[in-house]
């Protein structure tokens, strides 16, 4: 299959187009450098180095034989990516192209109208090119488990069978996100399912949990093809994170208690339920949710499993926690729909944690310390009684 990867540049799309590419789709991948932006911005860059992406698709290259082409540019401006688009000519196309970090989205006024802005304005663009160049297209697009929030009853695949007054319904989950970023996801999820419904279009909705990993098959055939490995506490994500501040000899940095939960998946299977989602198509007018995630954890127990398996001492620290969430809840998720298309998924191992001490002794130099501590507070920007 033709597959175009938006955000082909990131830690997650980078890996992505990889792995497609490596299962023999034709793959290209589109970006306007951002991510990279936000880095200088934050005084802050990957853990691991990473090369351009010119560079990046000429090692790839040079390793495999297959080529990926690259289209640079923005998804604000509708006329470069209607022109991807009919260049490209994608059976699939997916959508990783957004401001991801729930901390970054929470800066200030600019940084959430920023956010939202990048974010919904740039799917919407998409959902037009894709309706009016060819409707067929497949979007596969990158949710977030954080859309639903904590909600006090099972979180179900995106949708929800409801009795009220006698009678019966078959509605969009509730949603109740915990940041300006994860309330563009929401609104993405209601424009594309709206699209779906109007013009009849195609689309699978990935509601992922929290990635850890940096390491997939085809990124550690050579150096020049390793993805970003984000440390700081804006984008760095928390098991990358104490795996990171366990090595450096930090202490993990537990929001509260640590009582809230998470789903977490391992990159290798992020870029794997890409694939299934891509060669599993949604129907003509579908607007299909899977929960992308394959365990859930406390942060509590996410620091307590780091700070056993580091061969050294390892300190937990319980910060004020600096966003609003619930510090204890219930959480059940159901996320039958991926392994129902094969998904066999990479529990967290030992082996994994090792591997990834192993990455973080070897670039350890490259860390920014005073990036670590958070300086972000959800009700720090505003004035609240
Ligand atoms: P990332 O920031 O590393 O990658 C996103 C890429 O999109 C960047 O390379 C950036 O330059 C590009 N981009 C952003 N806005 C763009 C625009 N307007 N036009 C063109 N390119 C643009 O993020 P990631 O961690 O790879 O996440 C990818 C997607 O997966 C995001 O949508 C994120 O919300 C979702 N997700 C990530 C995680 C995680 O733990 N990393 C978990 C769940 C969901
Ligand atoms: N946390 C800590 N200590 C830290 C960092 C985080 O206790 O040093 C806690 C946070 O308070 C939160 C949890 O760990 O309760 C997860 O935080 P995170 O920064 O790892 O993840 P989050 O902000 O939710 O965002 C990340 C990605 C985002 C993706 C989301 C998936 O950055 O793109 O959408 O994970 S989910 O959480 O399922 O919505």
């Amino acid at each position: 299959m033709r597959v175009l990867v938006l955000g082909g540049d990131g830690y997650l799309g980078w890996p992505t187009a990889l792995h497609l590419s490596d299962k023999g789709h034709e793959v290209a991948v589109l970006d306007n450098f951002a991510r990279r932006q936000y880095d200088v911005e934050l005084g802050a860059e990957s853990l691991v180095p990473i090369e351009d992406l010119s560079t990046r698709t000429d090692a790839w290259h040079e390793v495999s034989g297959k080529r990926i082409a690259r289209y640079e540019g923005d998804l604000l401006d509708a006329e470069f990516l209607f022109g991807a688009v009919r260049d490209f000519r994608p059976s699939a196309i997916v959508h990783f192209a957004e401001q991801r970090s729930a901390p970054y989205s929470m800066i200030d006024r600019e940084h959430a109208v920023y956010t939202q802005h990048n974010n919904v304005v740039g799917n919407l663009n998409l959902l037009y090119a894709i309706a009016e160049i060819d409707p067929d297209i497949h979007l596969v697009k990158l949710g977030t488990m954080g859309e639903y929030g904590t909600p006090n009853i099972d979180i179900e695949e995106g949708w929800l069978e409801v009795e009220h007054n006698g009678r019966r319904d078959r509605m969009l989950y509730p949603k109740k996100p915990g940041s300006f970023y994860h309330l563009s996801k929401v609104h993405d999820s209601h424009n594309i399912e709206f699209a779906c419904r109007i013009w009849d279009l195609r689309a699978t909705d990935l509601n992922q949990g929290v990635v850890y990993g940096q390491q997939t098959p085809q990124t550690a055939l050579d150096p020049r093809l390793a993805t970003r490995f984000d440390y700081d506490a804006v984008f760095g994500t928390v098991l990358n994170r104490f795996v990171i501040q366990a090595v450096l000899g930090q202490p993990l940095t537990v929001y509260g208690k640590g009582g809230q939960t998470r789903g977490l998946i391992d990159i290798r299977d992020t870029v794997e339920c890409i694939r299934l989602a891509v060669e599993n198509p949604a129907g003509r007018g579908e607007f299909r949710v899977f929960n992308q995630m394959t365990e859930s954890m406390s942060v509590r127990e996410i620091a307590e499993l780091v700070a056993d398996r580091f061969p050294g001492p390892v300190q937990i620290e319980n910060l004020d926690n600096p966003r609003v969430e619930q510090p204890e809840h219930y959480y059940n998720v159901k996320h039958t729909g991926l392994v129902g298309l094969g998904l066999k998924p990479h529990l967290l191992s030992d082996t994994l944690i090792e591997s990834m001490f192993d990455i973080v002794g070897a670039n350890k130099h490259r860390v920014n310390d005073e990036r670590l501590r958070p300086t972000v507070r959800w009700r720090g920007a505003v004035e609240t009684s």
